[in-house]
């Protein structure tokens, strides 16, 4: 696998360098979930596809930027779930963003990740790797990749990243974050998912939610390409990952982008959510 993480890091430094230097406008184009993709979207995913069809192991790539999936080696053995550019729309105010990679063994579903990975473009670029270990490496001004350190979530964190809008969050949802924060949790939500959750893995614990809403019953975030990846390493860091009843990585999409509401943090919060939702199921049956 290391020529498919070899291939990220390539295709991560010819991000970063579009980031800087491109134009941050619209495109012409619609994505699947009917989002106006940025041409810095359609440039990524180009990238990626490039760097990844010189991998002979790589046999299909499905993009959060694509309808379908595509064959790219009819003799590789693994499928790569990814989002180009994850929170592209906060490149013009200069805010962190982006890629996340599932590695598949097999079809488009939780149990069939052997391996993730995301890159964050911030003040620095930082690429985190989950196999059965999860590893953070960084950047340096040569573009070569170092190993900085293992990752690794304590039992119980001290940051909330509450996703949606709260205007549509039930009532339970509401009730619940705002306990968390009478348990003195501090909020931390940029927007991405990528830095949020790389500040919830690199400060020891917290909880990201996105859940789901009465505008968006199934959330917001899609299984392929964000969901599944960052529940992989959330795990393998130690931490859970749940939708919050389910283990998100049990679920099995019935199409591409399908969605799903979810939790990923240390244990502490995460089966907090699970315990109120769980009542709250309860209460309406
Ligand atoms: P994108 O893939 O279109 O960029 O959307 C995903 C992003 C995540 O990075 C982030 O957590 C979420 O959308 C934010 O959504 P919201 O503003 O509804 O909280
Ligand atoms: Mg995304």
């Amino acid at each position: 696998m290391t020529e498919i993480f070899d291939a990220i890091k390539r295709s991560a430094v010819r991000i970063r360098e579009a980031i800087e230097t491109d134009d941050t406008g619209y495109s012409q184009n619609k994505n699947k979930t009917g989002d106006i993709q940025l041409k810095l979207d359609i440039k990524s995913d180009l990238i990626i596809e490039e760097e990844l069809s010189k991998v002979p192991s790589v046999k299909e790539i499905a993009s959060e930027e694509r309808e379908h999936s595509e064959v790219l080696n009819e003799n590789g053995i693994y499928s790569i779930g990814y989002d180009p550019l994850d929170g592209s729309s906060l490149v013009d105010v200069d805010l962190s963003v982006g890629s996340i990679f599932g590695i598949y063994k097999g079809g488009y579903a939780g149990e069939n990740l052997i391996a993730a990975a995301y890159v964050v473009y911030g003040p620095r670029v930082e690429l985190v790797i989950a196999t059965d270990i999860v590893e953070l490496y960084r950047m340096d001004p040569e573009h070569n990749f170092h190993f900085i350190q293992p990752v690794s979530l304590n039992e119980k964190g001290n940051i909330k990243s509450p996703g949606a809008t709260q205007k549509y969050w039930p009532e339970f949802h509401k009730k619940m974050v705002d306990e968390i924060f009478q348990e003195g949790y501090r909020l931390r939500y940029s927007g991405g998912m990528v830095p949020d959750l790389h500040q919830i893995l690199l400060k020891g614990g917290g909880v990201f939610s996105y859940p789901g809403t009465t505008d968006k019953p199934k959330g917001k975030l899609r299984m392929v390409f964000e969901v599944f990846p960052f529940a992989y390493i959330f795990e393998k860091a130690g931490g859970l990952a749940m939708d919050p009843i389910k283990r998100l990585l049990d679920l099995k999409p019935s199409h591409l982008h399908d969605t799903t509401p979810c939790f990923f943090g240390s244990k502490y919060e995460v089966l907090k959510a699970k315990e109120v939702y769980g009542k709250y199921q309860c209460d309406i049956d």
